[in-house]
């Protein structure tokens, strides 16, 4: 039987080669995330704690940007390929963009690494966000910045043939898959805007040493006007794939494809306007921004609740043409050992906990509490690293057997890494929500302060310490077992029948939903509405407080205690001493700077 890469085969390649390059992201990503993680639970240190920053970068960089997002472009051009039904407009932009997108990561990545070789007179050890007073050399920004513009080719392409198919259908429905391309391109050329003015006009300059000073919190606001719907251009691909293909995997039909519509164009309305959420913390935002961009973070959980309810209908449709029966007992009856939906049903079931984390640190007054802390890396690792990591591994056994003609090297390795994943994830997520409970901050090679001990509230420290470094070595494993199967399928020989492709019409089809919801320049135009209207106020404010400019000078990654004593002595040199006549503790400090400055 004819599949995909019978069909399309030059599409077929490009699909492989992104998934190609996702997949040694994910192998130097995983192997990095077991030093760190190794490194500051304290169970085995192999590096400096200097080299961990550069370390965290790169493993943010590589996992969260590089194999996260070329899994989604090798997945949407698939997509877009077969719910069109015919190959893309011209298959020289597809590579442009894919050499486009390679060479940025190239390019970025050497940026980093080079920080571990002090001899070399580069580093970018900034996190993977990358916002300023850190600064990275401007071979990284300029990296970044063509990876960026590499996916907005991406989706014109995908918009390209979207126009060509709709020449030839006038009055068709969108297909739902490319349907859900469209839509999350279009909130990925809104939000990348930020990110794009941050680095142009910012970032470059003032690595280049063309511009002095930034003004920090401009660039902060910036990444985070983008930094939120990065995560749901994360996410969207799951989606597709648990609306479009894991109520097949179980053996049914998608419940609504009308819902998934409405879904994916509230995610395009509403995933902007609420990156001040990661902000709550900061000085020099007015309360009242905060408290507009928590309310719009609530309205975005419905999309997700939506697509809780129509998955597992559709799973449990599934489960039900499977035989299965009862109120819960229809669980038993899913295809357990099929590591395609095994894999996709626990990155669900972990997503509806991380989900729960996600609200948690909506609340800003609850937020207050855990910004910063471990917890956060363990809501991530629950959404990014299980809801989408695990799916995209899970997606490519039933993706790769298309796209190559070749049956998946073990099923029953799949199954086992698989597996594997979600309990490293189970221990080490869990362990890091419960540290950031006590207050152990995030982003540190070095958690533990000296006399100072966190308290827990169960159990211990030493024991959260080892289920973070237990679930991080399962974790890596699990990657060494995916990358060695998808190595063995690629070097296979080719079947007759890889996989069944075939994706069912959904109970409910498109046709029962309301025309406007294909309406997409309707969605644009409401969405950018959306984002001026949550911007504007606390961008001028921002501007008009420090100038677009700013003061910060480049703020290093380490520091030497001279540079302390440099700045904190320049710090207090600003201060007016006399304000501080009268106040005991203050005459002394006051004498202190007195005696310094002398
Ligand atoms: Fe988040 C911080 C709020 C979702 C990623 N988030 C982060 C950071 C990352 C991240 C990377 O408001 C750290 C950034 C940094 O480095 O500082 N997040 C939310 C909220 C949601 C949310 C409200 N986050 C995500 C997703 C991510 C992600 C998705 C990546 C993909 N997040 C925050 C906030 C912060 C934050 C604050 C700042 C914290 C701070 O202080 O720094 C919501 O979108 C979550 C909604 C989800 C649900 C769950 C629905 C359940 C479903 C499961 C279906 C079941 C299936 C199984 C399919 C309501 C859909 C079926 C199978 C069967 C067998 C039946
Ligand atoms: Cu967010």
């Amino acid at each position: 039987m004819a599949t995909f890469v019978d069909k399309f085969p030059d599409e077929a390649k490009v699909v492989q080669a992104s998934f190609a390059v996702a997949f040694i992201a994910l192998g130097i990503g995983a192997l990095f995330g077991l030093i760190q993680a190794l490194h500051r639970t304290n169970v085995l240190r192999v590096i400096d704690s200097v080299d961990y920053y550069t370390l965290l970068t790169a493993h943010g960089v590589l996992l969260a940007l590089v194999f996260t997002i070329f899994f989604l472009v090798g997945l949407f051009t698939w997509a877009v390929t077969r719910s069109f039904g015919r190959a893309l407009p011209d298959i020289r932009l597809t590579w442009a963009w894919f050499g486009l997108m390679t060479t940025g990561t190239v390019l970025a990545t050497v940026a980093i690494v080079a920080g571990l070789f002090p001899q070399i007179p580069m580093s970018a050890d900034v996190l993977y966000t990358f916002y300023a007073p850190l600064q990275a050399h401007p071979i990284f920004y300029i990296g970044l910045a063509m990876f960026i513009i590499g996916t907005w080719m991406a989706g014109a392409d995908w918009f390209l043939a979207y126009r060509e198919w709709r020449g030839e259908n006038p009055d068709s429905r969108i297909p739902l898959q490319a349907f859900m391309v469209l839509t999350t391109m279009i909130m990925w050329y809104v939000s990348t805007l930020g990110v794009a003015v941050s680095v142009v006009f910012f970032l470059i300059p003032w690595s280049l040493g063309l511009i002095e000073t930034v003004n920090p919190l401009l660039t902060r606001t910036l990444f985070w006007y983008f930094g939120h719907p990065v995560v749901y251009f994360w996410l969207m691909p799951a989606y597709l794939l648990w609306y479009t293909v894991l109520p097949k995997l179980a053996g049914g039909r998608l419940f609504s494809d009308p819902l998934a519509r409405v879904v994916f164009v509230l995610f395009v309305l509403l995933s902007t306007p609420v990156g001040i959420h990661h902000q709550y913390v900061d000085p020099g935002i007015a309360e009242g921004f905060k408290f507009i961009a928590m309310t719009n973070t609530m309205f975005l959980l419905l999309p997700s609740l939506l697509t809780a309810f129509t998955v597992v209908a559709s799973v449990e449709h599934g489960a039900r043409q499977r035989g299965g029966e009862g109120y819960l007992s229809w669980l038993g009856a899913l295809p357990w050992r099929d590591p395609a939906f095994a894999g996709m049903a626990l990155a669900g079931l972990m997503f509806a906990a991380g989900g729960f984390s996600g609200m948690i640190n909506a609340g800003m007054n609850i937020n207050y509490l855990v910004h910063n802390t471990l917890w956060v890396p363990g809501h991530f690792h629950m959404t990014v690293g299980t809801a989408v990591a695990l799916t995209m591994m899970a997606g490519t056994y039933w993706l790769l057997p298309q796209l190559t003609g070749k049956a998946v090297y073990s099923r029953p390795i799949g199954l086992l890494q698989v597996i594997m994943w979600f309990i490293g994830m189970v221990f080490m997520s869990n362990a890091m929500h419960r540290a950031g409970l006590f207050g152990v901050p995030r982003r540190t090679a070095e958690p533990q302060y000296q006399n100072f001990d966190f308290v827990a509230a169960v159990g211990s420290v030493g024991e959260i310490r080892m289920q973070i470094a237990f679930g991080s070595l399962l974790l890596f494993l699990s990657v060494v077992l995916f990358l060695f199967n998808v190595a063995a399928t690629w070097a296979d020989d080719r079947v007759d029948t890889p996989v069944d492709d075939t994706i069912p019409e959904p109970l409910s089809p498109s046709s029962g939903a309301p025309l406007v919801l294909d309406n997409l320049a309707l969605w644009t135009g409401i969405a950018v509405l959306l984002v001026v209207l949550a911007y504007t106020l606390p961008l001028a404010s921002i501007v008009n407080d420090a100038g677009l400019l700013g003061g910060s000078p480049t703020f290093p990654v380490t520091v030497s205690l001279e540079w302390v004593v440099d700045v904190t002595v320049g710090a207090l040199g600003n201060l007016s001493l006399d304000s501080l006549a009268g106040v005991a503790p203050a005459d002394a400090v006051a004498d202190l700077v007195r005696e310094v400055r002398r």
